[in-house]
């Protein structure tokens, strides 16, 4: 991720300047991980911004916290009206990445945390592409598995959980790749270091299921669906490495990523080594869906701005009166 900024962040409440939205070193989080977030995209479209699949993320974010016991002290409503003022103060009108994160935030050495508050803080930041866009990502099979449910759970989004992405982050990048493809525990394929993948197969789109270590994907989960809608097969079942490499498309989907052609794994090229038919359907459907254009889920999207209450209520005044 890159170093971008903006003038305000939600903290506990309320709106602080992007400066002042600091923790103490020794704040529970920092040190333990302890801290549950998530990461959502709103999408600029004829002067509107589009949240994209808001509801989702933020129902996502409870589960994480009761997985972890974290008490999350406002309410669905009152964070996605955050979220809304947070884009509104930032005056933001381009590709936009929101950032949400519910944190222990005692402040001391123990590792129990019971009776300490929990602090939540929102960012929202310009964000464009996440991968260096030439065309798709390079991916390496990493030699650390994912964590698997033995000893974290890895459907629940939680920092301290991100070590094990970072190590094979920064091995795939220390050694040219664009980016790392964890296997589970078992040795069947998992998900990248921040995104669920699809292969395809004979025209099916194949990904691997909860139980291969994955976080459930709010992208996978609109891409099985765009895919089902358009009459495409898709299956949820373990996916074995050597499958990638004979895979004839494969691709990343997360909410950063967006959708990611994979040009190669371990320098092998998958398929004819560019974005191949079925991933560019998916690419096109995606960009229509963040923006609220395909019938029947124009509810996937929340309006920062209103702007068509706004004329709506505009016109009504214009209208004459009989
Ligand atoms: N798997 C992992 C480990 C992830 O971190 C993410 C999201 C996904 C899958 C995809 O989930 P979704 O489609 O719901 O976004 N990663 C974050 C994101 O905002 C953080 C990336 C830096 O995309």
């Amino acid at each position: 991720m890159g170093n971008q900024k903006a003038d305000y962040v939600w903290f506990n409440g309320k709106l602080v300047r992007w400066e002042e939205a600091k923790v103490h070193v020794l704040t529970h989080a920092f040190n333990y991980g302890t801290a549950a977030f998530e990461g959502i995209r709103a999408y600029p479209y004829n002067g509107e911004m589009y949240i994209f699949r808001l509801k989702d993320h933020l129902e996502r974010l409870q589960n994480s916290c009761k997985i972890y016991g974290f008490n999350l002290n406002y309410t669905l409503e009152q964070l996605i009206d955050a979220c809304i003022e947070l884009i509104k103060a930032n005056k933001l009108h381009e590709r936009t990445y929101i950032r949400p994160l519910v944190y222990v935030a005692g402040v001391g050495v123990g590792i129990g945390f019971s009776g300490q508050p929990t602090g939540v803080a929102i960012a929202a930041v310009p964000f464009d592409t996440y991968f260096s866009s030439d065309g798709g990502v390079h991916a390496m099979v990493s030699s650390w598995r994912r964590i698997s449910e033995e000893s974290l759970p890895p459907s629940a989004k939680i920092a301290g959980h991100y070590a094990n992405s970072v190590l094979a982050k920064m091995h795939a990048l220390e050694n040219g790749y664009g980016e790392a493809i964890m296997l589970d525990s078992k040795g069947n394929v998992s998900e990248g270091t921040g995104e669920n993948i699809f292969i395809v197969k004979e025209k099916r789109l194949i990904t691997p299921p909860l139980s291969s270590g994955i976080l459930e994907g709010i992208t996978r989960k609109t891409v099985i669906q765009l895919a089902q809608e358009e009459g495409m097969e898709v299956v949820e079942r373990e996916v074995t490495r050597v499958e990638l490499y004979t895979s004839e498309e494969a691709f990343f989907t997360g909410t950063a990523a967006e959708i990611t052609p994979i040009l190669s794994v371990d320098k092998k090229q998958i398929g004819n080594g560019k974005p191949g038919s079925i991933t560019r359907k998916m690419i096109e459907l995606y960009g229509k869906a963040v923006i609220g254009k395909i019938e029947g889920h124009e509810d996937w999207v929340t309006p920062v701005y209103k702007l068509e209450e706004k004329s709506k209520k505009m016109g009504a005044k214009a209208t004459p009166i009989s």
